[in-house]
Order: structure tokens, then C-alpha cells, then sequence
């Protein structure tokens, strides 16, 4: 099917967003939702089914985003629906252990060895904190170390940038956030271990735990280089700090046991999120026993969550793990972002823009640089202007992306061949117009 922009109708997301925005912070519950990087005023979504989702204006869109991860099997998938449903048939949520919560625990427990025990909380930010909080228990030390560029959910001392020298301790990168908070932050550039060694020369016997993406999502798709990670886990072990792989998008991703597997890396802490709760809210935070054993209530380091292990959650965590698990999953999904990758650089190519595409699995970003992408630096050479012509080009011509350019676009099980040869020709025209 040739592909044709078309001027969408929009009034009901207009009228939808002027609702939600004298009630909701600009109209959404998460900033990126918003749209402001990419100019122009979000849709509402209605309804998704695989590979698709309609707006309230009923426009049908293939989607990328994918709530930014989670859906790998793709919108309404049956499976994910009927455990949904006959999980709420017995209730919402009891405030007490459920099998469902043993059964999600056995499956990622299985998947990534590293991971002894686990608990379950609502999002990755709680993963996250839950880990590091844990990881300066375990460790008695305060100082954690990041990466520029690194998104691990929005706790305190996360939102942190980086200070005047390397390794100066971070300043806030948030309001509300206290500069003592921020400051027992270190932050080195993405697949920098020389910049890893200078900080840990400086503040190695303080350091608690590195954390992580094993493949950045958040500032676009930056792969690790050959070593890095093998580096961290090196360096971590020679100064006595942890290892934390935040896999929030990776968990269960770009392999059914994630990044850890991809490279043959084990971390002492991984968090998980988006996929392992299949859509509903669902983190977790895992790793080796003797670090778990100090979580209460077996141990000092406090956590806890009223909705944690939510039987709806884990059902629909469950059947999509068990779908992952019995299907070729893995090899069908690198087949067709694969697909994807070829097609945007050709068309790349073929209009003469400078792109680079990175992919691992299923995620992917194409920068609109010239530039190698190792780090944020890199990935903030791409021209952000030229990346919202081309969000907009696309969702004219019914192809649904991130409104951002450092962040990964997903494929999904649900997406076809047809789909993505598709998505290749809207991306051709879509550059060929803003070449
Ligand atoms: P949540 O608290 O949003 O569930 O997870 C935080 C988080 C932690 N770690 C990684 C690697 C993550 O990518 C995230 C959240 N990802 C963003 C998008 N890249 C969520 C989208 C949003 O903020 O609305």
C-alpha cells in the first residue's frame, strides 16, 4: 500500500488535551507525553490492537512507541487479555502474597541467573531506588556513579547533572531536588571506562554501586562498546561496589534474559520494568542472595508498596513472558527491525540526510547526525529540529514515533513484514520532503 499524508482531523484530542490541561500538568501524566520537543499538541489515544493504535479522532496509526516498551507482543494481545480478565474475575489486589507473585518470580529468576531473588514494586523509578538504597546498605558507602545521558526513573538523587569537573560531585538537574542529595551523585560519559577509573581513583572507597543502562535507551539507542560493561564489572569488583544493570527496557528485550545475556555480563543488582508487567504497572529489582537477604523484612534495608505483586500485574507479566518464551520470538523480532534498520538507511541514503541508526533487538534510534554516537555528547549532535519535521512527516502518513529523538522506537512481535517495508516508504518520502 503506497502511503499518503493526510491532514489529520484532531478536534476531539484538541478538546481532550484543553480538558486535561486544567487538570492534569500540561494535560499529561508523564512529561515526555506532552510533546514539546517535537512541537504541535499530543494525541488521545482510544484503542490499540497489535501493532496499531486508533486516536480519538479515530486515526490509525502503526506504533513504535509501544508505551515505550512494554507491549513486545503488541497492543490487546489475547493472551495478555484473557489473564487480565480472569485475574480481575477474583478480585484487584488482597495486600497479601499471592502463587501469581512466586510464579512472575520464578520466570525471571530463571531467565537471568544474576538474579537469585527478587521483588516485585510498581515502576521502574522504584526499582531502581529500591536497588540503590539497597546497594548503600549492603555496601555501607553513600556515593553512586551514573552516566550522562543514563534515565533511571526520577528519584531525587538520579535527577542529578553533572558538576564543573568530572569528578566533581553532580548539582540538582531537577527543582525540588537538595544539592546535598544530588551531590552523592557521580556521573561519567556513556562507555568512558577511563572516565570510570578517574572517578573511582578520586572516590572509589565511597562509591556504592554503579548503575547502568547495558544498552542506552534514553538518550536514543547507544549500544555499549566492545568491553565496557566487561569493564564496569572489573572495576566495580576491584573497589568492592556493586554492579546495577538497570534493564528496564533491555529486561526481556533484546533477549529473553536481556542484556546480561546479550553481552555475558552479570551485574549483582538488574532492575526490570515495562516488559515483565506486559502493559499494567509492574518493576522489579533482583540480584544476588546474600545482597537481597538485607531487604525487609529479612533484613534492615526498608521497602515496601500496597499494590506491589498485584495479582492483575503479574497475570499479565506472566503471559507475556510465557509467550516470549515459547515462540522464536527473538529471531522473528530481529528479523524485522533488522528490516526497519536497512530501510532507513537506505532511504537515509537516498535523500542525502545524515543518519545514523542505532539498533539492539527490537530498539532502535535513528539520530539525524553524521556524527559516531558513543555518548550523550554524540547523541546531542543530532539536529532535533530535522528529527520533529520528520515525527510530524511520519504521523502524517499514519506512522506512530517517539516525540523525541533520544529516545528508542520498538518493534513488536504484532508487527508484520508489510508493516515495516510500510513504515520504509513513509520514512523515504518523510526524508525526501525535509532533504
Ligand atoms: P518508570 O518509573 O517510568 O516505570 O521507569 C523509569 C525508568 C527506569 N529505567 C529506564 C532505563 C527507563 O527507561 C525508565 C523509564 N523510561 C521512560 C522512557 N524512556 C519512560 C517514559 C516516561 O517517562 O513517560
Amino acid at each position: 500500500m503506497m502511503p499518503m499524508t493526510k491532514t489529520l482531523t484532531t478536534e476531539t484530542s484538541q478538546q481532550l488535551f484543553e480538558r486535561a490541561q486544567q487538570i492534569i500538568p500540561g494535560g499529561v501524566n508523564s512529561p515526555v507525553r506532552a510533546w514539546r520537543s517535537v512541537g504541535g499538541q499530543p494525541l488521545f489515544i482510544a484503542r490499540g490492537a497489535g501493532a496499531r493504535i486508533w486516536d480519538a479522532d479515530g486515526n490509525e496509526f502503526l506504533d513504535y512507541v509501544s508505551s515505550w516498551g512494554p507491549l513486545i507482543l503488541g497492543h490487546a494481545h489475547p493472551r495478555v487479555v484473557r489473564a487480565i480478565q480472569d485475574a480481575a474475575t477474583r478480585g484487584t489486589s488482597y495486600g497479601a502474597p499471592t502463587e501469581l507473585e512466586i510464579e512472575l518470580a520464578q520466570r525471571v529468576t530463571r531467565a537471568v541467573p544474576s538474579v537469585e531473588m527478587v521483588r516485585f514494586v510498581n515502576s521502574g523509578t522504584e526499582a531502581t531506588m529500591s536497588a540503590l538504597r539497597l546497594a548503600r546498605a549492603f555496601t555501607q558507602r553513600e556515593l553512586i556513579l551514573k552516566f550522562d545521558g543514563g534515565y533511571h526513573g526520577h528519584a531525587d538523587f538520579l535527577l542529578a547533572k553533572a558538576g564543573s569537573g568530572l569528578a566533581t560531585l553532580s548539582l540538582p538537574d531537577s527543582a525540588g531536588v537538595p544539592s546535598g542529595v544530588a551531590s552523592t551523585t557521580l556521573i561519567a560519559p556513556y562507555n568512558d571506562l577511563d572516565a570510570v577509573r578517574e572517578i573511582f581513583k578520586v572516590h572509589g572507597d565511597h562509591i556504592a554501586a554503579i548503575i547502568v543502562e547495558p544498552v542506552a535507551g534514553n538518550m536514543g539507542v547507544v549500544p555499549p562498546r566492545s568491553g565496557f560493561l566487561q569493564g564496569l564489572r572489573d572495576i566495580t569488583r576491584a573497589h568492592n561496589a556493586l554492579l546495577i544493570f538497570d534493564e528496564v527496557i533491555t529486561g526481556f528485550r533484546v533477549a529473553y534474559g536481556g542484556a546480561s545475556s546479550l553481552y555475558g555480563v552479570q551485574a549483582d543488582l538488574t532492575c526490570f520494568g515495562k516488559i515483565i508487567g506486559g502493559g499494567l504497572p509492574v518493576g522489579a529489582y533482583g540480584g544476588r542472595r546474600d545482597i537481597m537477604q538485607m531487604v525487609a523484612p529479612l533484613g534492615p534495608m526498608y521497602q515496601a508498596g500496597t499494590l506491589s505483586g498485584n495479582p492483575l500485574a503479574m497475570a499479565a507479566g506472566i503471559a507475556t513472558l510465557d509467550a516470549l518464551a515459547e515462540s522464536d520470538a527473538y529471531a522473528q523480532l530481529e528479523t524485522r527491525a533488522a528490516q526497519l534498520e536497512r530501510g532507513l538507511n537506505d532511504a537515509a541514503a537516498r535523500a542525502e540526510i545524515p543518519v545514523t541508526v542505532h539498533r539492539v533487538g527490537s530498539m532502535l534510534t535513528a539520530f539525524f547526525t553524521a556524527q559516531r554516537v558513543a555518548d550523550y555528547a554524540g547523541a546531542k549532535t543530532a539536529d532535533t529540529k530535522r528529527y520533529a519535521h520528520y515525527f510530524h512527516a511520519m504521523l502524517a502518513r499514519g506512522i506512530y514515533l517517539a516525540p523525541s529523538q533520544f529516545e528508542a522506537a520498538f518493534v513488536s512481535l504484532a508487527h508484520t513484514e508489510q508493516d515495516i517495508a510500510f513504515t520504509i516508504e513513509c520514512a523515504a518520502q518523510a526524508l525526501a520532503e525535509s532533504s
